[in-house]
């Protein structure tokens, strides 16, 4: 299985930590297309990006969406290519899993929020230790 992950990296880098957790439990379920957001040598200055050129990391981001069955996203930290990612996602049909962290003390977008329905969309609000049983919770649906 293909699997799409988004996490802020322009938007701020606080939770790459996190990201890399999330990212290492996907493993277990299929491929992770966009591992490089787990990173922590990515920054949020984006100065590697530039080598490589905006449009080239978009082009290629959308690729790799249309490829992916599944779309996991950190949304916690707010991040602009996250929320495009997920629009476009929609678009698509893909099966998308949102977490977002209340203790973060921010509310989540209504965009996000209320793009929740009974079928494709899932948003899932989880404490930071919970993070791997959300996610084996998820597949094991998935798998059904
Ligand atoms: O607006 P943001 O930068 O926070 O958007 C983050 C989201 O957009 C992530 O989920 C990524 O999938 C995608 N994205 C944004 N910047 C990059 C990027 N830059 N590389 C890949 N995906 C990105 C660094 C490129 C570098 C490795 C050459």
């Amino acid at each position: 299985m293909k699997i799409y992950f988004c996490g802020s990296i322009r938007g701020g880098r606080d939770d790459v930590h996190l990201y890399r957790r999330i990212v290492d439990k996907l493993r277990d379920y299929g491929t992770v297309l966009t591992e490089h957001v787990s990173s922590s040598e990515l920054t949020d200055r984006g100065e590697d990006a530039k080598a490589a050129g905006d449009k080239l990391i978009h082009d290629r981001d959308m690729d790799w969406l249309r490829q992916a069955e599944v779309v996991v996203a950190e949304v916690t930290q707010p991040s602009l290519g996250v929320g495009y990612e997920l629009g476009r996602a929609v678009d698509m049909k893909k099966k998308i899993l949102c977490l977002f962290r209340l203790s973060s003390g921010r509310t989540l977008s209504a965009m996000i929020r209320g793009a929740e329905d009974s079928d494709l969309f899932l948003v899932r609000d989880y404490r930071e230790d919970e993070a791997e049983n959300v996610l084996e919770q998820f597949f094991t649906n998935l798998r059904m």
